[in-house]
């Protein structure tokens, strides 16, 4: 690692990668993007499996601490519904939001018809009830927010439009049973130019809360000459109006640096579809795919994060 980055906020495991394709108890080709849960005492991550085939499914790994000794649940499996329109390509990237002892699992189907938002519900990992397509095609990088604001929904996501030309911006929506979703609003835009996170943007891990508003985790496309760069940043939501942008990251946060981020099935990529805030109230962890080939962690201080943030905003 490049000494001047020994001082980033996210700590990089040592045991990193954690979870790799060795991991699991069959042939497949990756695990990566995990979605996770605290269920029972364990940390579980619901991660992207793809197969030798090319299609992904979801599978779970479990924990008791979070870091070492994952037992991979071979019975436990969500599988793409490949008769369908919205499943017909397999499923990826979870984004898991507990209410009560619920589990909502907002994921990519990938259609004929390209990326869609879809929506499951869970208690235990090990059967699954689909509630259809949230919103159609182009569009990923789904998560709901873990409660209500005046007994509305609220998802956030990432449609692209193709004109002008190619815009992935994150957007807001609201539903009051989950399946109605109106009053669409952009919430930030890719920036251009040179700039990280130009052009393609989408969220992350579900948003968190905090003290000063919602933190979100969002990734950041840089198109070079070798390929693109998947990096990771936040920002900040009003608490009460999750509308309102309160911060925005001028930086990047954390990006491809180790080994296994900067060479995989796709190069330079450090992709997250979820954290956790420890019991301590101040460490968060954050799960993240490590160049679309394996699974990694990483730890920050709540409070650093948040002081960063507004240090670094634009
Ligand atoms: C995004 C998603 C992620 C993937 C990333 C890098 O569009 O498809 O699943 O990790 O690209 O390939």
């Amino acid at each position: 690692m490049r000494p001047e980055l020994r001082g980033e906020l996210f700590q990089r495991h040592d045991g990193n990668p954690i979870l790799t394709a060795a991991d699991w108890p069959h042939t497949v080709n990756a695990v990566f993007n995990p979605g996770v849960a605290q269920l029972r005492g364990e940390t579980l991550l619901l991660a992207r499996v793809e197969d030798r085939t090319g299609i992904s499914h979801l599978g779970v790994a479990r924990s008791v601490n979070g870091l070492t000794d994952w037992i991979v649940e071979h019975d436990r499996n969500m599988v793409p519904d490949l008769a369908s329109h919205a499943e017909q390509f397999g499923i990826e990237d979870p984004r898991i939001t507990q209410i009560g002892d619920e589990y909502l699992i907002v994921y990519t189907g990938y259609s004929s018809d390209g990326p869609l938002v879809c929506l499951a519900k869970t208690r235990d990992f090990r059967s699954f009830e689909r509630r259809g397509v949230l919103m159609p095609p182009e569009d990923k990088d789904a998560a709901l927010f873990p409660r209500q604001f005046e007994g509305r929904w609220a998802l956030i996501h990432r449609p692209v439009s193709a004109t002008p030309r190619l815009a992935a911006h994150i957007w807001l929506s609201w539903s009051p049973d989950l399946r109605h979703w109106g009053a669409h609003t952009i919430l930030f835009s890719a920036r251009e130019g040179a700039w990280w996170d130009a052009h393609k943007i989408g969220l992350c891990a579900p948003p968190l809360e905090t003290p000063r508003g919602w933190l979100l985790l969002y990734h950041g496309v840089q198109t070079t000459a070798a390929g693109s760069i998947y990096r990771l940043g936040l920002a900040l939501l009003d608490i009460a109006h999750p509308d309102r942008v309160l911060a925005r990251s001028s930086e990047w946060l954390l990006g491809p640096d180790a080994p296994y981020e900067r060479i995989g099935d796709v190069d330079q990529v450090v992709f997250s579809c979820g954290w956790q805030l420890l019991d301590d109230g101040d460490t968060i962890r954050l799960y993240y795919g490590a160049a679309d080939t394996s699974i990694c962690v990483a730890t920050a201080s709540l409070c650093a994060l948040l002081d960063w943030l507004s240090r670094h905003s634009t």
